[in-house]
């Protein structure tokens, strides 16, 4: 494997950056998660905008423009050859001195990993997952905003823990009202009739990219689609529940909290929007290999 750090490729046992980058010192630094299908990076430029948004959050300038960072994207893929995947971005603070100050640290390093995804298990998104709430609540966003996909994931982690404790691989999170915000790497959605609903970002859920595909998808089939909050009582009262991430994809959800959901299988409206999700990562996004016409277009963004 060749890991992009800072413009230059590095094999799998030289791909390091020092113990001295405030990304390691204090996970201060953003990242994306990003998967690479059928030849083709799926929603590229909106992985780079939101990893622009984190970065302008805390206050991290990136040495870089967006069609930069998208082709060395692109290029660590060629790189490796690889047409099917999942693609880690991060941008890290930076070398600075053992103090947290972050104005110490002279320049941010961009790293680029592309590798294999680790799926959930076929049976699950046949069978469905049961998942549990768990007592760690969502970030305020008052401290540090879910909305910024930083490298401090220990909120996340905690969760993933408790989830794990409690024999489950996925835990909903509540924020610190109790209202529902999100899972612990996957945004959740619930049906009820012919609606669809979401936990709105103010809730504490990540600006998800699949959610937003999800939305615009359930909006084609004829579905009323609202982000509206939601408390545990709505969740064991849906008619379904699924939960969206660029991992899972789009993964129905069959009991909460020891509660069947529906009829405890997964719904019609969820098998629809997995089936759809999956043909629209087949069949779009940006190519690896590029056409020169692609090129030229490329660079006058
Ligand atoms: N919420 C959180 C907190 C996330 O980290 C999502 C929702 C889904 O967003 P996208 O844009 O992917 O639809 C994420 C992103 C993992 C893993 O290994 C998952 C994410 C990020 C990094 C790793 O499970 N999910």
């Amino acid at each position: 494997m060749k890991v992009y750090i800072d413009g230059k490729y590095f094999g799998e046992k030289d791909a390091k950056i020092s113990v001295f980058d405030h990304g390691l010192l204090y996970g201060d630094g953003v990242f994306e998660g990003i998967r690479a299908y059928n030849g083709r990076v799926f929603k590229l430029k909106e992985h780079v905008e939101r990893l622009f948004y984190s970065a302008k959050a805390l206050l991290l300038t990136l040495p870089m423009t967006h069609s930069e960072i998208e082709e060395a994207v692109l290029e660590t893929c060629r790189q490796n050859r690889l047409k099917e995947g999942y693609i880690r971005l991060l941008v890290t603070r930076g070398i600075g001195t053992l103090g947290l100050n972050p104005n110490k640290c002279k320049k941010p390093s961009i790293i680029v990993i592309a590798g294999k995804i680790q799926l959930y298990p076929q049976e699950f998104y046949e069978r469905g997952l049961e998942i549990i709430t768990v007592p760690t609540v969502r970030n305020l966003h008052s401290a540090l905003n879910p909305a910024i996909k930083s490298l401090n994931y220990l909120n996340n982690i905690l969760a993933k823990i408790e989830a794990n404790n409690g024999g489950c691989e996925e835990a909903i999170m509540l924020n610190s009202q109790g209202f529902v915000a999100e899972c612990t790497g996957d945004n959740i959605f619930i049906t009820k009739g012919d609606r669809l609903i979401t936990p709105p970002l103010s809730a504490g859920a990540l600006y998800g990219i699949t959610r937003g595909v999800v939305m615009e998808l359930a909006a084609q089939n004829g579905m009323h689609v609202a982000e509206e909050n939601l408390t545990r009582y709505d969740l064991f009262n849906a008619d379904e529940c699924f939960l969206t991430g660029t991992g899972a994809e789009v993964i129905p959800v069959v009991k909460i909290d020891g509660r069947i959901i529906g009829t405890g299988k997964p719904g019609d409206r969820t098998r629809g929007l997995v089936a759809q999700y999956h043909a629209l990562t087949q069949s779009s996004g940006e190519p690896i290999l590029k056409t020169r016409a692609k090129t030229v277009r490329g660079k006058a963004r």
